[in-house]
């Protein structure tokens, strides 16, 4: 494969964008090579500068549950564009996203549409902080909830896991009521309530990880969760801005039967454009501004167009049948993984067409247990499957997705392709 084109443009990218990207992620600076610069994408194809194609796992990083350029969609987007872009004023499809999301969710009693994940959690932290009075938040190692601020830090090695920053720019002050766990660690998170329990005010976790490659929940500790921030009166806030109506049209708080008080979603309720949200019962979300006293705002926040994609997006997964599609498809992804991969030091976790790989021989829990995997191998396996004309996540430490529109010969194709890269 020729890349050319791909690295003038992405020479160019570095004279006027930080790093030559708009998210680090896409540097590639965790695998081989310089980053591919995209043309197009249709279906579960995208096709580079060079003209080369590629079967897409990235989906963009989950927003394309079905595909790229999905027909419907971009005619509503279309359609809707030629109304005007935006009025910062209220339109009738917010109101209508926002009913489809309580009708799918039913933790969530009332929405708040932002633009990006990282909008959706820092909004719900700070209505946590005002609906509780308190300030301590409780996050787990691995688990990624956008670039606010509260959230760059990493488990403090201080006996009372005070946090540390982890990122420049952030002061240790910022992050001092900030509180890292291990995932699926029931044990430190009820050790921390008996110390610190009246003055939590939320924890917030991805109920299935996504952001350390895919790490399931334990058998019961999500429910551990839900008990011990009840017992003390502190919220519990689902990030599942990859998982909403990407596991599951309800989310895993459906398929785990847990409510969370707040969810934050992003990524597929937009359809492909910027998007976030938060939500839960009523007697928390009034609190918000302007009904109540926690600001939160945005100029573009409930866009029509963003709205329309979203709309389009939840009309085309609401009866169900693309998530039993998804599920064949994953299921026969890990069956085959497991058919050609013996002998081979590999776990294939998955819920439903989020996917990741990790070169281990063991079944890997938590942050801890995905540094001792065989991370070196990543960088060389990404370069090597995008020769192959697999587009895969440039770090070991993301989710792969199937959408609606790859087909079981791409997945076929795809567990050949993987496992003979692995084994030369
Ligand atoms: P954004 O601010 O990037 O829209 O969303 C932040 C966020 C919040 N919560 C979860 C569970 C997320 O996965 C994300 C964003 N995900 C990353 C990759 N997994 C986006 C890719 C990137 O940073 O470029």
């Amino acid at each position: 494969m020729r890349h050319t084109q791909s690295k003038e443009i992405f020479n160019i990218s570095r004279t006027y964008i930080p790093g030559g990207v708009n998210s680090p992620v896409r540097a590639f600076n965790s695998v081989d090579g310089d980053p591919i610069v995209i043309k197009s994408g249709h279906g579960s194809v995208i096709t580079d500068v060079d003209g080369n194609d590629y079967i897409d796992f990235v989906g963009s990083w989950g927003p394309l549950i079905l595909g790229h350029a999905n027909p419907e969609v971009i005619k509503n987007v279309h359609k809707t564009a030629e109304y005007g872009l935006t009025f910062g004023a209220s339109t009738d499809l917010e109101v209508r996203l926002a009913e489809m999301v309580v009708d799918a969710i039913p933790s969530i009693e009332m929405v708040r549409f932002v633009n990006s994940g990282t909008e959706a959690t820092m909004s719900a932290i700070r209505l946590s902080r005002a609906y509780t009075g308190r300030d301590i938040i409780i996050k787990f190692e691995g688990c990624y909830h956008g670039h606010g601020d509260l959230f760059l830090s990493k488990a403090g090695s201080g006996v009372a896991n005070l946090d540390e920053s982890s990122s420049a720019g952030v002061p240790n002050s910022v992050i001092s009521h900030t509180i890292t766990l291990p995932y699926n660690d029931a044990e430190s998170l009820k050790n921390i309530f008996l110390s610190h329990g009246g003055q939590i005010a939320a924890v917030i976790i991805e109920p299935i990880a996504g952001n350390m490659g895919v790490i399931l929940p334990e058998e019961g500790f999500l429910e551990t969760l839900r008990n011990v921030t009840d017992k003390y009166g502190v919220l519990l806030i689902f990030d599942e801005i990859i998982t909403g109506f990407r596991v599951d049209y309800g989310g895993v708080q459906r398929i785990y039967n847990i409510d969370p008080d707040l969810t934050c979603l992003g990524k597929i309720i937009g359809g492909g454009l910027p998007v976030g949200a938060f939500g839960g019962r009523t007697e928390i979300m009034k609190n918000m501004a302007p009904e109540g006293t926690v600001y939160q705002a945005g100029t573009l926040s409930g866009n029509p167009v963003v709205m329309s994609a979203g709309i389009a997006t939840l009309n085309l997964l609401k009866n169900g049948t693309v998530y039993e599609y998804l599920e064949k498809l994953g299921n026969h992804l890990q069956t085959l993984f497991h058919k050609l991969s013996n002998g081979m030091n590999l776990q294939v976790p998955r819920c439903g067409s989020m996917f990741s790989l990790f070169f281990s021989s063991q079944t890997v829990h938590n942050w801890n247990d995905v540094l001792a995997s065989q991370l070196p191998y990543y960088k060389k396996f990404h370069r090597l499957m995008l020769d192959q004309g697999y587009y895969l996540p440039p770090s070991p430490y993301e989710s792969l997705f199937i959408s609606s529109t790859h087909t079981k010969e791409d997945i076929t194709g795809f567990v050949h392709a993987a496992c003979d890269v692995i084994r030369s």
